[in-house]
């Protein structure tokens, strides 16, 4: 039971006061690599920072749990990783231990007052513990003591769907797979993940348009097109290997154009630090172009592009629309057209907060293009309106025929690194008939078909009592979903949750009646059962398909991979004569790729082709032959009534966003260092012209106050003791760290059609702070 490695104490800074500093022109160069060096160091020591890094992102090493942008084909660099990458490596492959003396010395009471931070530094999670009801502290527990106690619940619920299996997009293909397995063949569609939050309005749009969720663009496509649009996303921070790529593209003559409240750092320069010009040189401009477009602008931006492109048609036709492509592949072009006529740019304008210039300007690049890719992330995805928006989006590349060409297409840029494989793997709370029915062919179980809860779905079940048992395959549920004070008290309602972890976080702590943490491997541990090294496959943002392997030896003798840990419980749920040979899955993945390839249309030869230098690519009908597999056989236009965010008399509307030093709820540290804001965390960064309409001054301390209709009135939630940040972003719009602000995204508003929590335009009003 003792932990591998002696528990490293160095002290844990906590966060001060707010040092405001530059904010930067550029992403990357030395400093990128000075930091990634030095975290590295702090929590893995020299020898694992040199194994890990090594290792990272190279054909026999694995893939980086930072995000999901692609590893660039063919060549490949020797350090194929970026600074947040490194951050998120030396976060999993931390020396730091949380043992069972952990517990035995921090009761949960004491958990509940510590940062997540705090929680998050205490380091890897090394044995199995159980918080039994009513009691103080989680002790040691068997893993087959945890299986039976979860198969006890099972056997006191009235129905399977009173439990819900969540998934974060870390988790491999392989454990994915036979985690949605397990929920269906105890018959239950309970499967909302954190794509529920994240890029299901691409998704639900893209799947309504083009007749597949996926994005239609590679590697290569972005690096040759001639104007790349990128709207709603913070690359140098989130994705910056893309910046790589962005580079290449410029290099070879593309034009860029940024989209965004907020003049990002990673948009405007870039300076690759793994070159010497990146090193020494001013680096290379990446945006031609700044749109500053106010919060939820971005379909009446579309829009007006799309109006524009109409106009300069009908003045010289047959230069702009591509008449072929709209006659033969598109439908509903006459009602989209139709709806063009009534744009008023007065709307246009003020929704966007724009010059007539600037739009005009965007729609000639449009028009005179002819390979053109449009990024997105979650300034799109986290809207009311974001399904119509990402629609909207989509017409304008029809319009100009940029779908199924090279060099041109739509690309949603994915969040965490494996959760386009995690749906395709089928967690899906409403996974299509065909491939329910694929599953229960190859394997003689009956998968249920009413849909399951979706991630608010199921807060608001666990909030109704509905809810027995909550199991976490990864991720920090709490924190990451909306209205936090309403989703702990949901979880509280049930009688059994349990959390699949590497690390230690707030989800821990909002506990049903008992509760289990069940510690597991991550990416960079080495993953040997029976004496044989396994390993797993992740899809990335545009479909390739590849091994991954970690190379360290496991924390501790006690973690159990993902794959074993989903197996083992199905035995004992489900009894070693059940239809699934779990017990086979457990010891042989190639056994469960095997399945896979039967299951899942382009897995064929699963094993044979995954093993493949570059992994494969997954087919995609409008990408690989324009064709699309929607109920018009074509691609649809997205026929909407024009919305956008209002600003309401003396609000704000606040966006909560990531800092530079964070991986979603896990934060690394308190240097957001592109915006310049150092220090500390609760800021709100507020355009200066609004810091003086509220008789405030910068540096003043705030409660942020958010506003919602419920049925029984106007309710309201607070965050307190928030720093007032003057910042360039657009008159009524604000911006705020996730999740010290998740508080205040109330659980009603969701995106249309997606149901995605909107946390990117919240009304909220300042008030003197009452923390002082
Ligand atoms: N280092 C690091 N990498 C990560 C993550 C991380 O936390 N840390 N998270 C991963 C995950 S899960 C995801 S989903 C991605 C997220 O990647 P991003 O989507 O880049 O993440 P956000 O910080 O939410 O940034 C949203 C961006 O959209 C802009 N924006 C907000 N509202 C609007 C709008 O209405 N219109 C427009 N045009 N722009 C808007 C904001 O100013 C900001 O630049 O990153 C992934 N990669
Ligand atoms: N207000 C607001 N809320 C948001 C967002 C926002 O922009 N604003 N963004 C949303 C988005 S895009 C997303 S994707 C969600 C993220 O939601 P989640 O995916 O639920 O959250 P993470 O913070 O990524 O999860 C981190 C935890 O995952 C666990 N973990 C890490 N690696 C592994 C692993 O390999 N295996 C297992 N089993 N566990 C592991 C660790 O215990 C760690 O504490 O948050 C959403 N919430
Ligand atoms: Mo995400």
């Amino acid at each position: 039971m003792s932990p591998a490695e002696p528990r490293d104490e160095t002290p844990i800074a906590e966060p001060d006061a707010v040092h405001i500093g530059h904010v930067k022109d550029y992403a990357a160069g030395v400093p990128a690599v000075a930091v990634a060096l030095a975290r590295g160091l702090e929590q893995m020591g020299p020898l694992r920072t040199a194994r890990t890094l090594t290792k990272l992102n190279q054909r026999d090493g694995f893939d980086c749990p930072g995000c999901a942008w692609p590893e660039t084909p063919g060549h490949r660099k020797h350090a194929e990783f970026c600074e947040n990458g490194a951050k998120a490596v030396a976060e999993e492959a931390t020396k730091r231990r949380v043992t069972p003396e952990f517990f035995a010395t921090h009761s949960v009471a004491d958990l509940r007052e510590r940062s997540g931070y705090w929680l998050s530094q205490q380091g890897r999670l090394t044995h199995p513990v159980h918080l039994a009801a009513g009691d103080t502290h989680y002790r040691p527990v068997s893993w087959d003591e945890a299986n039976r106690i979860i198969a006890d619940e099972f056997a006191a619920m009235s129905s399977p769907d009173e439990a819900v299996f969540y998934t974060s997009g870390r988790t491999s293909n392989e454990a994915a797979f036979v985690y949605q397995l397990f929920a269906r063949s105890v018959g239950t569609n309970n499967l909302p993940d954190c794509s529920n939050m994240c890029h299901e309005s691409s998704g639900a749009a893209l799947g309504a348009s083009i007749g597949i969720g996926k994005g239609s663009v590679t590697v290569p496509d972005i690096e040759a097109a001639d104007l790349i649009l990128i709207a709603g996303q913070n690359p140098g921070t989130n994705h910056p290997r893309m910046l790589s790529t962005l580079e290449k593209a410029k290099h070879n003559g593309a034009r860029i154009i940024a989209i965004n409240p907020l003049p990002e750092a990673g948009l405007m320069r870039f300076k690759d630090p793994q070159k010497v010009s990146g090193v020494v040189g001013h680096g290379v401009k990446l945006a031609d172009d700044y749109l500053q477009i106010r919060l939820g602008g971005d379909m009446a931006l579309f829009r007006g592009v799309a109006r524009l492109l109409l106009d300069a048609e009908r003045a010289a036709p047959g230069t702009v629309l591509d008449q072929e492509f709209l006659d033969r592949h598109c439908a509903g072009v006459d009602d989209y057209l139709r709806l063009l006529e009534d744009v008023d740019f007065a709307d246009i304008l003020e929704a966007t907060g724009l010059s007539r210039a600037a739009i005009v300007d965007l729609a000639e690049a449009v028009a005179s293009s002819e390979r053109i890719v449009l990024c997105w992330a979650m300034g799109l995805t986290q809207h009311h309106h974001a399904v119509a928006t990402i629609g909207e989006g989509t017409n304008v590349l029809l319009m100009r025929g940029m779908i199924g060409k090279p060099g041109a297409g739509l690309c949603p840029v994915r969040g965490h690194s494996n959760v386009q494989g995690d749906r395709t793997m089928g967690i899906f709370e409403k996974m299509p008939e065909s491939f329910l029915a694929a599953q229960d062919a190859e394997f003689g179980i009956v998968s249920p078909r009413a849909h399951g809860y979706d991630t608010v779905a199921a807060i608001g079940a666990m909030a109704r009592g509905d809810v027995r048992l909550f199991v976490a395959m990864g991720g920090n549920f709490v924190s990451a979903a909306p209205d936090t004070e309403y989703t702990r008290a949901a979880l509280e309602q049930c009688s059994l949750t349990v959390q699949i972890s590497t690390k230690l976080n707030e989800s821990h702590l909002a506990t049903g009646s008992a509760a289990l943490i069940l510690p597991t491997l991550g990416r960079t541990d080495k993953d040997v059962v029976n004496g044989v090294p396994q390993q797993v496959s992740v899809e990335d943002s545009m479909s390739v398909v590849h091994l991954s392997r970690g190379s360290l030896p496991p924390t501790s003798p006690e973690l159990h991979s993902e794959v074993a840990i989903v197996c083992d419980l199905a035995t004992a749920v489900l009894g070693s004569d059940h239809a699934v040979p779990w017990q086979t899955f457990r010891g042989d993945y190639d056994v469960i790729r095997e399945h896979i390839s039967r299951v899942i249309p382009g897995f064929e030869n699963f094993n044979t082709r995954v093993r493949l230098s570059d992994g494969f690519v997954l087919p995609h009908p409008p990408r690989d032959r324009r064709e699309f597999d929607t109920a018009t056989s074509r691609a649809n236009f997205a026929v909407n009534p024009l919305e956008w965010v209002r600003v309401p008399e003396g609000r704000l509307i606040l966006q909560t966003l990531r800092s530079h030093d964070q991986y979603n709820t896990t934060i690394y540290g308190h240097d957001d260092r592109y915006r310049g804001i150092k220090g500390n965390r609760r800021v709100i960064m507020v355009n200066p012209d609004d810091i003086d309409s509220w008789g405030l001054k910068a540096g003043d301390r705030v409660d942020i106050v958010s506003e919602f209709a419920a049925p029984d009135g106007v309710q309201e939630r607070r965050v307190s003791g928030f720093e007032v940040i003057a910042y360039a972003t657009p008159r009524g719009n604000a911006a705020a760290y996730y999740p010290e602000t998740n508080p205040l995204v109330p659980l009603g508003a969701v995106a249309k059609e997606s149901n995605t929590p909107v946390s990117k335009a919240v009304v909220v009003r300042l008030e003197p702070s009452r923390t002082a």
